[in-house]
């Protein structure tokens, strides 16, 4: 158990977790990504509901919703860092691991503020439906990130997570990685979807999606229909080139759309204390 409050302590044991050599490429970080992107995506800014606050996913409404499929191995890692420091909420903890994965897998380095409640209020719960479908365009993809607040740069700019793991065919029925070396950030998803010819593939599922193979490379590559729809949209696509052009440029801005995204329906006040954390049964701490 460790003093509570101390985060250093905290994402010292995450990153210490992320090699998982029985489990996927070996690393938990991309899932742990995927946890921290689906605990905060489901925000809803005209209502104020969703995001990241309460830990939704610890229950059957959200945590079962098939487009968390596969995030409750996320959760389950985490369950020993949770155990050894138990003062930290859920909430917290989720987004945190998000951020320190990142990092350890050569990411930008992404701020990350404490402070969010594992209370569940009622009346802030998200329904089903709120997370983007793969199998869809542009028209779907703004829908949905443009309700969370983010721009167009800013979709192309965290769709940039898919440099990060791979598709499973029993979560979310699409299969393979976006990258040959899922674990380590970089941008050189945007690079591929540039570079490489992509050809449509009906899986033995059904499942449509996009593929690309090169001779020297381990496994097929792919792309999520929504992946192709940033380099067909006239306006996502100048990002997707810059992006593929200028890491650097890149890094710096998945991490403060990152940084945001796991804000999403927090609020502090000037010295960053949270205000809508008020409702301590979840364990709230300053
Ligand atoms: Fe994603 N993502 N994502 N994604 N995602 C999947 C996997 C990952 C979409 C669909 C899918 C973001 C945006 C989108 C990650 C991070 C982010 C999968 C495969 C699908 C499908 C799931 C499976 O089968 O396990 C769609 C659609 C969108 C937007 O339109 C954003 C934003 C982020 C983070 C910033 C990461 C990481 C993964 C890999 C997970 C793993 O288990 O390896």
């Amino acid at each position: 158990m460790s003093k509570s409050g101390d985060y250093a302590a905290v994402r010292k044991d995450i990153a210490a977790l992320l090699k998982q050599p029985e489990y996927d490429d070996g690393s938990a970080g991309p899932v742990l990504v995927r946890l921290a992107w689906h605990s905060s995506g489901t925000y809803d800014h005209d209502t104020d509901t969703g995001g990241s606050n309460g830990a939704g996913m610890r229950y059957e409404t959200e945590g079962g919703d098939p487009a968390n499929a596969g995030l409750q191995h996320a959760r389950v890692f985490l369950e020993s860092v949770k155990a050894k420091h138990s003062w930290i909420t859920y909430a917290d903890l989720w987004t945190l691991a998000g951020v320190v994965a990142v990092k350890e897998m050569d990411g930008p380095e992404i701020k990350w503020k404490a402070g969010r409640t594992d209370y569940v209020d009622d009346s802030k719960l998200p329904p089903r439906g709120r997370l983007p479908d793969g199998a869809q365009g542009a028209d779907h993809i703004r829908f949905i990130f443009y309700r969370m607040g983010f721009s167009d740069q800013e979709i192309v700019a965290l769709s940039g997570a898919h440099n990060l793991g791979r598709c499973h065919s029993d979560r979310s029925g699409f299969h393979g990685a976006w990258v040959n070396n899922p674990t380590r950030f970089s941008n050189t998803y945007f690079r591929l979807m540039l570079s490489r010819s992509w050809k449509e593939k009906v899986l033995d599922n059904g499942v449509r999606q996009f593929v690309h193979y090169d001779e020297d490379a381990e496994e097929e590559l792919m792309m999520l229909p929504t992946d192709l729809a940033l380099l067909s949209d006239p306006s996502f696509r100048p990002w997707v080139e810059l992006y593929a052009n200028d890491k650097e440029r890149f890094f710096a801005d998945f991490a403060r759309v990152f940084a945001k995204l796991v804000e999403l329906g927090i609020e502090r006040d000037a010295t960053g204390k949270v205000l809508n954390a008020d409702n301590m049964l979840g364990g709230y701490h300053s």
